[in-house]
Protein backbone atom coordinates (compact mmCIF):
# COMPACT_ATOMS: atom_id res chain seq x y z
CA UNK A 1 0.00 0.00 0.00
CA UNK A 2 1.33 3.37 -0.24
CA UNK A 3 1.26 5.90 1.98
CA UNK A 4 -0.88 9.10 1.78
CA UNK A 5 2.18 11.22 1.45
CA UNK A 6 3.96 9.42 -0.84
CA UNK A 7 1.21 10.00 -3.73
CA UNK A 8 2.77 14.15 -4.06
CA UNK A 9 5.90 12.88 -4.62
CA UNK A 10 4.71 10.14 -7.11
CA UNK A 11 2.65 12.46 -9.26
CA UNK A 12 5.92 14.96 -9.20
CA UNK A 13 7.81 12.59 -10.48
CA UNK A 14 5.34 11.23 -13.03
CA UNK A 15 5.13 14.76 -14.07
CA UNK A 16 8.72 14.92 -14.48
CA UNK A 17 9.14 12.34 -16.51
CA UNK A 18 6.31 13.04 -18.70
CA UNK A 19 7.76 16.63 -18.97
CA UNK A 20 10.74 15.33 -19.74
CA UNK A 21 9.35 13.56 -22.31
CA UNK A 22 7.54 16.61 -23.55
CA UNK A 23 10.65 18.43 -23.66
CA UNK A 24 12.53 15.80 -25.87
CA UNK A 25 9.38 15.52 -28.28
CA UNK A 26 9.38 18.88 -28.36
CA UNK A 27 13.18 19.13 -29.83
CA UNK A 28 11.98 16.26 -32.11
CA UNK A 29 9.85 18.86 -33.68
CA UNK A 30 12.02 21.58 -33.87
CA UNK A 31 14.47 19.06 -35.59
CA UNK A 32 11.44 18.33 -37.74
CA UNK A 33 11.56 21.69 -38.77
CA UNK A 34 14.63 21.70 -40.17
CA UNK A 35 14.46 20.88 -44.05
CA UNK A 36 17.04 18.76 -46.13
CA UNK A 37 18.30 22.22 -47.66
CA UNK A 38 19.05 23.48 -43.78
CA UNK A 39 20.97 20.44 -43.20
CA UNK A 40 22.88 20.61 -45.95
CA UNK A 41 23.53 24.54 -46.59
CA UNK A 42 27.08 23.72 -45.88
CA UNK A 43 27.33 21.56 -48.08
CA UNK A 44 25.37 22.14 -51.17
CA UNK A 45 21.78 23.30 -52.38
CA UNK A 46 19.27 20.22 -52.15
CA UNK A 47 16.91 20.64 -54.99
CA UNK A 48 13.90 18.54 -56.86
CA UNK A 49 12.14 18.27 -59.96
CA UNK A 50 8.82 19.12 -60.40
CA UNK A 51 6.04 19.78 -62.50
CA UNK A 52 3.29 23.29 -62.72
CA UNK A 53 0.76 21.58 -60.16
CA UNK A 54 3.60 21.09 -57.47
CA UNK A 55 3.90 25.02 -57.39
CA UNK A 56 0.52 25.00 -55.22
CA UNK A 57 -1.04 22.90 -52.42
CA UNK A 58 0.76 20.52 -49.80
CA UNK A 59 3.62 19.83 -52.48
CA UNK A 60 4.54 23.17 -52.47
CA UNK A 61 4.25 23.55 -48.40
CA UNK A 62 6.85 20.19 -48.61
CA UNK A 63 9.39 21.83 -51.24
CA UNK A 64 9.45 25.58 -49.44
CA UNK A 65 10.45 23.57 -46.34
CA UNK A 66 12.84 20.73 -47.92
CA UNK A 67 14.75 22.29 -51.19
CA UNK A 68 16.48 25.21 -52.02
CA UNK A 69 16.49 23.86 -55.72
CA UNK A 70 14.08 23.14 -58.71
CA UNK A 71 14.16 21.83 -61.99
CA UNK A 72 11.10 21.72 -63.89
CA UNK A 73 10.63 17.82 -64.54
CA UNK A 74 9.71 18.13 -68.24
CA UNK A 75 8.40 21.47 -69.10
CA UNK A 76 11.67 22.72 -70.09
CA UNK A 77 12.23 20.17 -72.29
CA UNK A 78 12.06 20.39 -76.22
CA UNK A 79 8.86 18.62 -77.09
CA UNK A 80 6.90 20.40 -74.39
CA UNK A 81 8.31 23.90 -74.56
CA UNK A 82 8.78 24.04 -78.71
CA UNK A 83 5.71 22.07 -79.99
CA UNK A 84 5.88 23.66 -83.07
CA UNK A 85 8.72 25.52 -85.34
CA UNK A 86 7.40 28.81 -85.00
CA UNK A 87 6.15 28.32 -81.64
CA UNK A 88 7.13 28.20 -78.13
CA UNK A 89 4.77 26.86 -75.10
CA UNK A 90 6.53 29.12 -71.86
CA UNK A 91 3.20 28.57 -69.78
CA UNK A 92 4.16 26.13 -67.64
CA UNK A 93 7.86 26.26 -67.34
CA UNK A 94 7.56 29.82 -66.42
CA UNK A 95 5.14 29.07 -63.94
CA UNK A 96 7.84 26.84 -62.21
CA UNK A 97 10.58 29.55 -63.03
CA UNK A 98 8.65 31.99 -61.43
CA UNK A 99 7.47 30.41 -58.13
CA UNK A 100 11.62 29.46 -57.82
CA UNK A 101 12.25 33.39 -58.08
CA UNK A 102 9.63 34.63 -55.90
CA UNK A 103 10.36 32.34 -53.25
CA UNK A 104 14.35 32.17 -53.37
CA UNK A 105 14.90 28.81 -54.48
CA UNK A 106 17.80 28.56 -57.31
CA UNK A 107 16.77 26.65 -60.44
CA UNK A 108 18.50 23.91 -62.71
CA UNK A 109 17.34 24.35 -66.50
CA UNK A 110 16.60 20.57 -68.12
CA UNK A 111 17.08 20.56 -70.81
CA UNK A 112 18.19 21.50 -74.19
CA UNK A 113 19.31 18.49 -76.05
CA UNK A 114 17.94 14.86 -75.78
CA UNK A 115 17.04 11.99 -77.91
CA UNK A 116 13.86 12.13 -76.17
CA UNK A 117 10.84 14.08 -75.61
CA UNK A 118 11.88 16.05 -78.94
CA UNK A 119 8.70 17.74 -81.19
CA UNK A 120 7.76 16.23 -84.11
CA UNK A 121 8.87 18.75 -86.57
CA UNK A 122 12.42 19.06 -85.42
CA UNK A 123 14.19 16.47 -88.13
CA UNK A 124 11.97 16.60 -90.97
CA UNK A 125 11.12 19.88 -93.30
CA UNK A 126 8.00 20.55 -94.75
CA UNK A 127 7.58 17.76 -96.55
CA UNK A 128 8.61 14.69 -94.20
CA UNK A 129 12.05 14.60 -95.68
CA UNK A 130 15.46 14.61 -93.21
CA UNK A 131 16.93 17.66 -92.70
CA UNK A 132 20.00 18.68 -93.59
CA UNK A 133 22.86 18.96 -90.68
CA UNK A 134 22.90 22.84 -91.60
CA UNK A 135 19.01 23.38 -90.86
CA UNK A 136 19.60 21.13 -87.89
CA UNK A 137 22.19 22.98 -86.48
CA UNK A 138 20.51 26.54 -87.35
CA UNK A 139 17.17 24.80 -85.17
CA UNK A 140 19.16 24.00 -82.56
CA UNK A 141 20.68 27.56 -82.39
CA UNK A 142 17.62 28.99 -82.72
CA UNK A 143 16.15 27.02 -79.92
CA UNK A 144 18.68 26.99 -77.26
CA UNK A 145 19.04 31.08 -78.01
CA UNK A 146 15.33 31.55 -77.25
CA UNK A 147 15.35 29.36 -74.48
CA UNK A 148 18.17 30.62 -72.52
CA UNK A 149 17.51 33.74 -73.30
CA UNK A 150 13.89 33.56 -71.60
CA UNK A 151 15.13 31.93 -68.72
CA UNK A 152 18.35 34.44 -68.00
CA UNK A 153 18.96 35.44 -64.94
CA UNK A 154 16.53 32.81 -63.55
CA UNK A 155 18.07 29.56 -64.14
CA UNK A 156 21.77 29.45 -63.43
CA UNK A 157 22.70 26.21 -64.48
CA UNK A 158 21.49 24.27 -68.00
CA UNK A 159 21.96 20.42 -68.69
CA UNK A 160 22.34 21.73 -72.13
CA UNK A 161 23.45 18.08 -73.80
CA UNK A 162 21.23 15.21 -72.16
CA UNK A 163 22.33 11.38 -72.64
CA UNK A 164 24.92 11.09 -75.79
CA UNK A 165 26.93 8.55 -74.85
CA UNK A 166 25.79 5.17 -75.88
CA UNK A 167 24.85 2.30 -73.57
CA UNK A 168 27.27 -0.18 -74.97
CA UNK A 169 30.53 0.77 -73.52
CA UNK A 170 31.69 -0.39 -76.69
CA UNK A 171 30.58 2.03 -78.47
CA UNK A 172 30.63 6.20 -78.25
CA UNK A 173 28.38 8.22 -78.64
CA UNK A 174 24.81 7.44 -79.12
CA UNK A 175 23.66 6.63 -82.75
CA UNK A 176 20.58 9.10 -82.16
CA UNK A 177 18.91 11.44 -84.46
CA UNK A 178 21.24 13.98 -83.11
CA UNK A 179 23.89 12.20 -84.27
CA UNK A 180 22.99 11.18 -87.43
CA UNK A 181 21.86 14.41 -88.72
CA UNK A 182 24.75 16.52 -87.12
CA UNK A 183 27.28 14.22 -86.33
CA UNK A 184 29.55 14.42 -83.08
CA UNK A 185 29.61 18.27 -83.60
CA UNK A 186 26.15 18.69 -82.26
CA UNK A 187 27.35 18.34 -78.79
CA UNK A 188 30.11 21.20 -78.87
CA UNK A 189 27.80 23.34 -80.82
CA UNK A 190 25.01 23.30 -78.31
CA UNK A 191 27.27 24.06 -75.24
CA UNK A 192 28.43 27.26 -77.63
CA UNK A 193 25.10 28.41 -78.27
CA UNK A 194 23.56 27.78 -74.88
CA UNK A 195 26.87 30.38 -73.73
CA UNK A 196 26.47 32.66 -75.91
CA UNK A 197 22.98 33.23 -74.64
CA UNK A 198 24.04 33.55 -71.04
CA UNK A 199 27.60 33.62 -70.69
CA UNK A 200 26.71 33.99 -66.74
CA UNK A 201 24.85 30.06 -67.10
CA UNK A 202 26.64 26.69 -66.03
CA UNK A 203 26.82 24.71 -68.66
CA UNK A 204 26.65 20.75 -68.07
CA UNK A 205 26.90 17.66 -69.45
CA UNK A 206 24.26 15.14 -68.02
CA UNK A 207 24.20 11.82 -67.99
CA UNK A 208 22.60 8.02 -66.22
CA UNK A 209 24.73 5.27 -65.61
CA UNK A 210 27.27 7.93 -64.99
CA UNK A 211 29.40 5.89 -62.46
CA UNK A 212 29.64 2.72 -64.63
CA UNK A 213 32.96 2.12 -65.65
CA UNK A 214 32.72 1.08 -68.72
CA UNK A 215 30.10 4.46 -69.89
CA UNK A 216 32.06 6.52 -67.06
CA UNK A 217 35.09 6.19 -69.16
CA UNK A 218 33.30 6.83 -72.23
CA UNK A 219 31.69 10.22 -70.42
CA UNK A 220 35.16 11.07 -69.48
CA UNK A 221 36.66 10.91 -72.62
CA UNK A 222 33.73 13.32 -74.35
CA UNK A 223 34.30 15.83 -71.63
CA UNK A 224 38.14 15.20 -71.60
CA UNK A 225 37.65 16.27 -75.69
CA UNK A 226 34.80 19.32 -75.34
CA UNK A 227 37.62 20.54 -72.62
CA UNK A 228 40.51 20.34 -75.28
CA UNK A 229 38.78 21.82 -77.68
CA UNK A 230 38.12 24.76 -75.58
CA UNK A 231 34.06 24.42 -75.25
CA UNK A 232 32.07 25.86 -73.08
CA UNK A 233 31.55 22.96 -70.47
CA UNK A 234 31.49 23.82 -67.01
CA UNK A 235 30.29 21.04 -64.86
CA UNK A 236 29.04 16.92 -65.18
CA UNK A 237 25.46 15.55 -64.14
CA UNK A 238 25.40 12.53 -62.86
CA UNK A 239 21.61 11.41 -62.72
CA UNK A 240 21.57 9.46 -59.96
CA UNK A 241 18.84 6.97 -60.85
CA UNK A 242 19.61 4.02 -58.47
CA UNK A 243 18.46 1.47 -56.64
CA UNK A 244 19.01 -0.34 -53.38
CA UNK A 245 21.24 -2.64 -55.45
CA UNK A 246 23.40 -0.31 -57.03
CA UNK A 247 25.83 1.90 -57.10
CA UNK A 248 28.66 0.55 -54.91
CA UNK A 249 30.89 3.26 -52.57
CA UNK A 250 33.92 2.40 -54.58
CA UNK A 251 31.89 3.11 -58.41
CA UNK A 252 30.71 6.17 -57.00
CA UNK A 253 33.78 7.68 -55.53
CA UNK A 254 35.95 6.37 -58.01
CA UNK A 255 33.66 8.43 -61.01
CA UNK A 256 33.31 11.40 -58.75
CA UNK A 257 37.33 11.99 -58.62
CA UNK A 258 37.59 10.88 -62.33
CA UNK A 259 35.04 13.87 -62.71
CA UNK A 260 36.52 15.93 -60.39
CA UNK A 261 40.07 15.59 -62.07
CA UNK A 262 38.64 17.39 -65.17
CA UNK A 263 38.03 20.16 -62.89
CA UNK A 264 34.85 20.27 -63.68
CA UNK A 265 31.67 20.61 -60.96
CA UNK A 266 29.55 17.74 -60.81
CA UNK A 267 26.13 17.75 -59.55
CA UNK A 268 23.62 15.25 -58.62
CA UNK A 269 21.25 15.69 -61.12
CA UNK A 270 18.17 12.96 -60.73
CA UNK A 271 18.32 11.35 -57.44
CA UNK A 272 16.10 8.69 -56.54
CA UNK A 273 17.10 4.99 -54.87
CA UNK A 274 14.37 2.11 -56.80
CA UNK A 275 13.21 -0.40 -54.75
CA UNK A 276 13.38 -2.84 -57.55
CA UNK A 277 17.01 -4.21 -59.30
CA UNK A 278 17.94 -2.04 -62.73
CA UNK A 279 15.93 -3.67 -66.07
CA UNK A 280 15.70 -2.20 -69.41
CA UNK A 281 11.75 -0.76 -70.08
CA UNK A 282 9.35 -4.23 -70.33
CA UNK A 283 5.82 -4.76 -70.32
CA UNK A 284 4.01 -5.74 -66.59
CA UNK A 285 3.64 -8.98 -65.01
CA UNK A 286 1.29 -10.45 -62.89
CA UNK A 287 4.27 -11.49 -60.78
CA UNK A 288 5.15 -7.58 -60.66
CA UNK A 289 4.06 -6.68 -56.96
CA UNK A 290 4.93 -3.68 -55.47
CA UNK A 291 5.60 -3.79 -51.80
CA UNK A 292 7.51 -1.51 -50.10
CA UNK A 293 8.80 -4.22 -47.27
CA UNK A 294 11.10 -3.59 -44.15
CA UNK A 295 13.82 -5.28 -46.05
CA UNK A 296 13.27 -2.90 -48.65
CA UNK A 297 13.05 -0.04 -46.19
CA UNK A 298 16.38 -1.07 -44.95
CA UNK A 299 18.52 -1.55 -47.53
CA UNK A 300 17.20 1.69 -49.15
CA UNK A 301 18.33 3.45 -45.84
CA UNK A 302 21.34 2.01 -45.93
CA UNK A 303 21.88 3.13 -49.71
CA UNK A 304 20.91 6.83 -48.85
CA UNK A 305 23.06 6.83 -45.82
CA UNK A 306 25.82 5.66 -47.86
CA UNK A 307 25.46 7.79 -51.04
CA UNK A 308 25.48 11.57 -48.55
CA UNK A 309 28.09 10.77 -46.66
CA UNK A 310 30.17 9.91 -49.93
CA UNK A 311 28.20 13.36 -51.50
CA UNK A 312 29.58 15.44 -48.35
CA UNK A 313 32.96 13.86 -48.44
CA UNK A 314 32.98 15.11 -51.97
CA UNK A 315 31.19 18.35 -51.11
CA UNK A 316 34.33 20.44 -52.93
CA UNK A 317 33.27 18.81 -56.32
CA UNK A 318 29.64 17.90 -55.45
CA UNK A 319 27.45 21.65 -55.95
CA UNK A 320 24.39 20.35 -56.17
CA UNK A 321 21.70 17.48 -55.25
CA UNK A 322 18.28 17.55 -57.04
CA UNK A 323 15.66 14.34 -56.06
CA UNK A 324 14.19 13.50 -59.50
CA UNK A 325 10.35 13.99 -58.20
CA UNK A 326 9.33 15.10 -54.47
CA UNK A 327 7.67 12.13 -52.58
CA UNK A 328 6.38 8.72 -53.42
CA UNK A 329 2.60 9.66 -54.38
CA UNK A 330 4.74 10.55 -57.80
CA UNK A 331 7.80 9.25 -59.33
CA UNK A 332 8.27 8.95 -62.75
CA UNK A 333 9.72 5.13 -61.76
CA UNK A 334 5.95 4.33 -61.25
CA UNK A 335 5.60 4.28 -65.00
CA UNK A 336 9.38 3.50 -65.85
CA UNK A 337 10.80 0.96 -67.06
CA UNK A 338 7.32 -0.72 -66.19
CA UNK A 339 4.56 0.90 -67.01
CA UNK A 340 2.02 0.97 -63.50
CA UNK A 341 4.43 -0.84 -61.08
CA UNK A 342 4.51 1.66 -57.59
CA UNK A 343 8.11 2.72 -57.02
CA UNK A 344 9.15 4.36 -53.40
CA UNK A 345 12.44 5.58 -54.28
CA UNK A 346 12.38 9.45 -52.48
CA UNK A 347 12.87 10.39 -49.02
CA UNK A 348 8.77 11.24 -48.63
CA UNK A 349 6.09 8.93 -48.32
CA UNK A 350 2.57 9.26 -49.98
CA UNK A 351 1.47 11.05 -47.47
CA UNK A 352 4.59 13.53 -47.76
CA UNK A 353 6.05 12.67 -44.75
CA UNK A 354 9.45 11.88 -43.81
CA UNK A 355 10.34 8.03 -44.45
CA UNK A 356 13.61 6.54 -42.30
CA UNK A 357 15.58 7.12 -45.46
CA UNK A 358 15.38 10.90 -44.42
CA UNK A 359 16.52 10.95 -41.17
CA UNK A 360 19.32 8.66 -42.09
CA UNK A 361 20.17 11.48 -44.68
CA UNK A 362 20.27 14.42 -42.36
CA UNK A 363 21.58 12.62 -38.97
CA UNK A 364 25.61 13.31 -39.64
C1 LIG B 1 16.04 10.68 -67.31
N1 LIG B 1 16.44 9.65 -68.17
C2 LIG B 1 15.84 12.00 -68.07
O1 LIG B 1 17.04 12.74 -68.05
C3 LIG B 1 14.74 12.84 -67.47
O2 LIG B 1 14.52 13.95 -68.30
C4 LIG B 1 13.45 12.07 -67.37
O3 LIG B 1 12.43 12.88 -66.82
C5 LIG B 1 13.67 10.86 -66.56
C6 LIG B 1 14.85 10.25 -66.56
C7 LIG B 1 16.80 8.42 -67.54
C8 LIG B 1 16.79 7.20 -68.37
C9 LIG B 1 16.25 7.13 -69.64
O4 LIG B 1 15.71 8.22 -70.20
C10 LIG B 1 16.26 5.95 -70.39
C11 LIG B 1 16.79 4.83 -69.86
C12 LIG B 1 17.31 4.88 -68.58
C13 LIG B 1 17.28 6.05 -67.86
Amino acid sequence: MIAAFTKPLIAWSLSLIICGTSIQAQDNTQGKEKGLKDYYAEFFPVGASISPRDVSGPEAALILKQFSSLTAENMMKMGPIHPEEDSYNWEPADQIANFATQNGLLMRGHTLCWHNQTPRWLFTDDDGAEVTKDVLLARLKEHITAVVSRYKGKVYAWDVVNEAIDDNPGNFLRNSKWYQIGGEEFIAKAFQYAHEADPNALLFYNDYNAVKPGKRDNIYRLLSSLIEAKVPVHGVGIQGHWSVYEPSEKDLRDAIEKYASLGLQIHITELDVSIYPKEGRREPRESDVAEFTPELEKLQRDKYNMLFRVFRDYKDSITSVTFWNVSDKHSWLDNFPVRGRKDFPLLFDQQLQPKKAFWEVVKF
